[in-house]
């Protein structure tokens, strides 16, 4: 069944937290839920997920959920799986939902292993482009020309000098099960993307593209504009790895502004011309090697 605003359930079981207006990572939280159900086991490490969730005596989660430590999203989230196999709770789903700088960063390993040993785990990356929940720090997966606390902007340095490392590639690198980059602009394909991860026997891992308004510096109200932004500038796009193929699901004809999104951000407004124009030509480069091989 295709998941959509229409048929989705309207139970919740990922509310009263404390994220910002407009959270993308949240909403990416709650519509997988809605997705994967009451039986699913959540393991979160430190970041913004955990710190508006688990805030004693109230509890976000209505299923069972942990928090691990920053770098063990992967390895916790085997242990449940397997703790439950042990015991023979079936359809059970366990899902890891981790940050950027804890899936691309600290957490590879864990996720790396657990990969190799094809658990039978969900792992969602909410990718905000850098460490928030400690208050906007560059990670592997910032962005070049963002301006970070740790990456500057000024007369010498355009913000983060390093290209996105590439997590889904190197994921499917693993020949996983199953694969996919998201965004929350694409709800629909989204919790698509979910419930083949939950059909998925083995490790499954979802790439979730998911704006910030309190990290990037733009209104609340234009999260899922941004969102859908990123995927029809080309700077982010919708991919799925499946039976050691790659297949690129949407390819535009042609691209939207990449000005228009950039402008929107506070992280970028410092960006110079020449700066945009190498974001530009490293987009071009990756959507070649996309449209010759994964089409
Ligand atoms: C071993 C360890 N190092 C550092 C921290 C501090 N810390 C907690 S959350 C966090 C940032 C998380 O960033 P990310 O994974 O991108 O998630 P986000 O908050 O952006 O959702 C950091 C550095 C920690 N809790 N444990
Ligand atoms: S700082 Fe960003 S990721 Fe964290 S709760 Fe606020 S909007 Fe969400
Ligand atoms: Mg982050």
């Amino acid at each position: 069944m295709k998941h959509n605003a229409k048929n989705i359930t309207n139970e919740e079981f990922f509310y009263g937290h404390k994220a910002c207006g407009g959270c993308g990572e949240s909403l990416a939280v709650r519509l997988a839920m809605k997705v994967l159900g009451e039986r699913t086991f959540a393991a979160l490490p430190a970041g913004c997920m955990s710190a508006v969730s688990f805030i004693y005596p109230n509890m976000a989660f209505t299923n069972n959920a942990i928090i691990t430590p920053f770098a063990s999203t992967g390895a916790v989230a085997a242990g449940i799986s397997a703790g439950l196999k042990a015991l023979g709770i079936e359809d059970a789903p366990t899902v890891g939902f981790a940050g950027d700088g804890g899936t691309a960063d600290i957490g590879l390993q864990a996720l790396s292993g657990a990969i190799d040993r094809n658990d039978d785990i969900i792992y969602i990356c909410n990718d905000n482009e850098a460490y928030m929940n400690t208050g906007i720090q560059k990670s592997g997966l910032t962005p070049y020309g963002t301006k970070t606390t740790t990456s500057p902007a000024g007369k010498n340095l355009p913000g983060s000098i390093t290209m996105k490392k590439n997590m889904f590639e190197i994921v499917a690198a693993h020949d996983i099960a199953y694969a996919a980059t998201a965004s929350v602009g694409y709800l629909e394909d989204f919790m698509a993307k979910v419930q083949k991860a939950k059909d998925t026997k083995g490790t499954s891992y979802i790439h979730v593209f998911a704006p910030c308004p309190t990290g990037w510096g733009h209104e609340s109200n234009v999260t899922i504009d941004l969102a859908k932004q990123a995927v029809d500038s080309g700077l982010w796009y919708l991919a799925e790895y499946e039976n050691g193929e790659f297949k690129l699901n949407r390819n535009p004809k042609e691209f939207a502004s990449v000005e228009d999104y950039l402008k929107a951000q506070s992280r970028f407004k410092h960006l110079k011309d020449e700066d945009i124009e190498i974001i530009k030509a490293h987009r071009d480069k990756k959507w070649q090697k996309m449209r010759k091989y994964w089409l």
